[in-house]
Parts: C-alpha cells; structure tokens; sequence
C-alpha cells in the first residue's frame, strides 16, 4: 500500500534539504557587523596599521620563517580605516581544516561579501587533501544565500591531512599556478594556522610567472577552544554553540536526575586536551562535580584521589537525602592524570615501533605483547586499569600515531571505579550511574547569533587582510563586548617549539585552562556550594531569538574582564 499524496506530504516534501521553517527563519537572522566595515551604510574592506602589541618570536622559529617575521616584525596589525583603493582580479581560495564547528559557512560569506564582485572567490572541496588535488569551484551568490547562518561545514567538507612535506607544498604551490590563485584562507584550529603559517613562508614569493608569491591567511576555528591568545584572541569559533548545546543536555540531565532522584550521570564532554567546553558548560549549569584536567595534572591527583572525591561527595549527599547527582568529565582527563600521560606516551610509540608484530593478534594477545615492552611502571598502571579501558587503550590510533581520545571512554572508567570504591566505603550507599559522552551532536549545531556574527566578521577580516596585501596572518576581534575591532595576527610570531611524536616541531601552542584565570576561580568559588545543595541552573536551547540570544560564552566574558555578557560588534548596536 501506498501513501496518498496530500497537501500536507507535498507541505513536507518541502521542508527537506535544509528548508525546515527553522532553517529558513535562521537563513533571514541579520548578523551584527563591525563598524569598522560599515562605510556610507554599505560593507567596505578596512586597511590594517602596526598596532601597539609586538610578539615575541622563539629564536629558532624566527630562523626558520625569515620572510613572515621580516615583513611582519611581529606586530600585530590593527583595522586603520576603510580601504580608500579599489583592489579588483584577486581569485582566493577557502578551504576548511580539521573538525567542523559552527560558524564556518559565515566565514565563506564574510570574505565573499568583502572580496565584492570585482574579486573571485574559490571553494576548496573536503580540505588540505582537496587544495593539493587542486579540488576547487567558484561560490556563487546564490550558495552564499543558501549557506548564511547555517552550521556544519558541509558545503565543502573537511579533513585532518597536513601539508607540511615538501612534496605536499610543491603540490599546493602547482594547483596556486595552474588555478591562478592569488590568496589562500585557511580556517582551522592551532595545527591548521600552524599549516598557515608554513605554508605562507613556503609561498611568500616566486609562485607566479612574475616572482610574486601567493597570500595565505588562517582563520581561527575549534569547538575546543583551545586557540585563544589573551585580549587579542578570545576565543575560537564553534565554541559557543557547542558548549550552548551541551549545556542544554546537561541543564536537562541535572533536572532529570533531580526528578528521579536515583542516578549519577556521569557526563564526558569532548574538547580534546584542554578543559574549556568543561569548564563553560559547568558556569552554564552549575553541576553537582566538575572534574577539570588542568587542575588534576597541577595537583598531581591520582586516579583514586579522583575516584575518592566522588565517592565521599556522592555518601556525603545521600545521607542528606540526594542520592544523585552529574558529574561533568573533560575529554582530555585521562591524558592529564599523573603517570596517564608517560604510560600513553610510552604506548603510542611502542605500538608504533612494533606495528608488524601487534598485526594479526586478538586485543587480549596485542596487550600481552605489549607490556613486556612498556617501562614496569608503564606496565602496572595499564594492567591495572578496566578490562574495557584497556582495549580502548589499544585502539586504532590517529594518523599521527595518537590516541584519539574522543575514543577513550574515560566517564565508564570513573563510574566503575566509584560503584566498587562506595562499596568499601559504606556498603549502605546505593549508587546507580549512567554514562553518557556528548560530542560530535554539537561541532555542527546550528551556529548561535554570536557565532554566526562572529564568524561573518572573521571572514571580513581575513578578506580585509587579502585586499590590503598582507600574508602570514590569522584574521582575530578583539573587545566584542564594546564595538568589536579587527586585527591580523601574524602566526609565525606564535610558534613555538614542542614536541610532537619524539621530535621537535614549530607550532602553536595549546591553551589550556589557566588555574588563575577568573572562569576558573568563580568556578572554584562555587563548586562546594554545587556539590552539597542544589543550584543547577537550565540555560535552555541556544537561543537565536530570546532572552540570551546576544550572550557569548561566560568564561571569555569573565576571562576578558568585560562587565556583561553581551556581545557588541557594533558599538552602536
Ligand atoms: P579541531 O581541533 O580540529 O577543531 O577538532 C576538535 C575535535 O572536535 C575534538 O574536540 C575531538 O577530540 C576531535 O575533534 C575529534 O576528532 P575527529 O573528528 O577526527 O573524530
């Protein structure tokens, strides 16, 4: 049997394909722009001075990247003004690195809005690997109507491959040639503007027939938000949305639980290494515990420290009568619990050094191989571990020879260790616990008025930065409470040297959570509170319309010392 055709199934057919009334309604939402770009009530590009802040370069980096750090002398450049000479015939290609996050389509309509008409714009399909196949098309006016204010970077896909290699710059620099390609955005995380930067020297001059090099600007981008760099980068793209909606999961968790009164939920967030999307999610919502990475590695906690704190916080509740509670867990935790990291360390390179051996055996063989290899201290502390936590150990690593921690299920590990250590502790306490990992439902949420406008004007910048000559930078804003202001950051000025699989490399250092940072401290302020009463708030869904439509997220607010939690690109908004 067959369903009749209705005016109400043709009303649905509509509705596919990102045409939801929502999406449609999302598509219309007017961004706030920056002064800065407003010229006579139109988008004007703006000219870029030396500001006043000067980088510091790590020697041996400045040796390796002359060209960036001659034509940049680590200044960070600030908008001047509108752009007075009409730049015309640039042809720049944009491509996404990394993983998604929620803002990246409103970067592609920035920079096309911003080139104008007279400049073309290049869309690089599915990243890195797609810019060195050469994978490009044109974006039109009409995909810019199509892609404005929504998440997910879908319209042209990504990937995690690094053009580092000689080979992979000859391949970049053949397509630039054959493609005539003048500029290069590349919107990624640390890694990805590390790319940027390389690539940037490697292309700073005889790409074309006329000894001229090709630009190459990154764009900062990651629901981690872990590339920031003080008042100068508050903070990365995606993230907002994505701790907004974890923050409505967990607001609903500690409600639920509250009602049912019988569970712990045990919640990972993801983030990777640092403890931001943590951290913000707990002054979103205000949970029963909040675990933070940065801060077990600065105390050395121990693995049964941690399980302690939760187990007393969890027998000291029920004899109050609250037998229930949420525990929020940062991705990263278990690279940051003492002996964790040299054991995983250890693992990673083993399991590199003897690939052809681990080949062809069960898990259960692989592990017995492997710790007769691993130092007895690394041994211990893997055998020691859950059944389950092990075989994740020994899981597929990245193509970089890391675990990948999205992977670990570090949430089961603590339940299961606070279920036995209750038990010893007071055989009277009932405790039922669920996990749950949220992740990868948030990078391509729909993007939050403040990412959307964040990201547009990100794409502004980094058009702005095209226009006015300029390469080796990353696009950035700074004061988005009062009037936000653009700048260009020159990348190589932030590298520093780190090692990566056993070997030194130039990039970008992480930024972790500071233990001195106000987000941190009022979290530190409140979290007994948190534990021994109820005061978990519901932020509800990320708002594009409501009452907090405007906010950004709490911790760049409170890090960045501004007085309220709205933004403002334009002062006058
Ligand atoms: P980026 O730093 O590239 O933006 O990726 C962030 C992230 O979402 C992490 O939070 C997470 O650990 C990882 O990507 C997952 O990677 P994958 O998408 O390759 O599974």
């Amino acid at each position: 049997m067959e369903l009749e055709r209705t005016e109400l199934t043709d009303l649905l057919a509509l509705m596919e394909n990102g045409h939801s009334p929502f999406e449609k309604a999302i598509r219309a939402m007017k961004v706030s722009v920056c002064e800065a770009f407003k010229k006579s009530g139109a988008l004007a590009p703006v000219t870029f001075l030396p500001g006043t802040r000067t980088l510091e370069p790590n020697p041996e980096v400045a040796e390796a990247f002359p060209n960036s750090i001659a034509a940049s002398k680590n200044i960070i450049l600030s908008a001047s003004g509108a752009m007075t000479e009409k730049v015309s015939g640039k042809r720049v290609a944009v491509l996404f690195s990394g993983g998604p996050a929620a803002g990246g389509h409103n970067v592609l309509v920035g920079l096309k809005e911003i080139l104008g008409p007279t400049n073309t714009l290049m869309g690089v399909k599915a990243g890195p690997k797609g810019l060195m196949k050469g994978e490009l098309f044109e974006i039109t006016d009409d995909h810019v109507k199509g892609i404005i204010n929504t998440g997910g970077f879908d319209f042209l896909g990504t990937d995690r491959t690094k053009i580092e290699k000689p080979d992979d710059i000859d391949k970049v620099r053949n397509v630039c040639r054959e493609q005539n390609i003048d500029a290069i955005v590349i919107i990624g995380g640390d890694d990805s503007n590390t790319n940027a930067a390389l690539l940037a020297e490697k292309l700073f001059c005889d790409v074309k027939e006329d000894g001229s090099g090709v630009q190459v600007i990154g764009v900062p981008k990651t629901i981690d938000g872990d590339l920031q760099i003080g008042d100068d980068l508050p903070i990365s793209f995606g993230f907002d949305t994505a701790t907004k909606i974890y923050a409505e999961k967990v607001g609903n968790l500690l409600r639920d639980t509250a009602s049912s009164l019988k569970y712990w939920h045990f919640v990972r967030l993801m983030g990777r290494s640092a403890s931001h999307v943590t951290l913000e999610v707990a002054l979103q919502t205000h949970p029963t515990i909040t675990l933070i990475s940065e801060e077990v590695r600065d105390r050395n906690t121990t693995l049964s420290e941690i399980v302690d704190i939760i187990a007393l916080t969890a027998i000291e509740r029920a004899k109050n009568g609250l037998n229930y509670g949420v525990v929020l867990v940062p991705e990263g935790l278990i690279e940051f619990i003492p002996g964790f990291t040299t054991m995983i360390d250890d693992l990673n390179d083993k399991m590199t050094q003897f690939k052809d051996d681990l080949g062809g055996k069960s898990v259960r063989e692989q592990l017995l191989f492997i710790y007769s290899k691993l130092t007895q201290d690394h041994g211990e502390l893997l055998e020691s571990l859950p059944e389950a936590i092990k075989f994740m150990l020994m899981s597929d690593r990245d193509q970089h020879g890391n675990l990948q921690v999205s992977k670990i299920e570090t949430e089961a590990m603590l339940s299961h260790e606070v279920k036995l250590r209750i038990k010893e502790l007071d055989g009277n306490v009932k405790f039922e616990y669920l996990n749950h990992f949220f992740g990868y439902e948030a990078r391509c949420g729909a993007s939050t008025l403040f990412d959307s406008s964040y990201t547009y004007n990100l794409g502004a910048t980094a058009g702005s930065l095209i226009l006015d000559g300029r390469t080796g930078y990353m696009a950035s804003l700074r004061d988005l409470d009062k009037g936000a202001k653009p700048l260009g950051i020159p990348i190589a000025s932030l590298l520093d040297i780190e090692m990566r699989k056993g070997k030194p490399a130039k990039v970008i250092e992480k930024a972790l959570v500071k233990l001195d940072s106000p987000a941190f401290l009022y979290l530190k302020s409140r979290r007994k509170l948190w534990a021994e009463k109820d005061l978990s708030s519901s932020p509800g869904p990320a708002q594009f319309w409501g009452p907090t439509s405007r906010q950004m997220p709490k911790t760049v607010a409170l890090n960045r010392k501004y007085n309220s939690l709205d933004f403002k690109f334009d002062a006058d908004e």
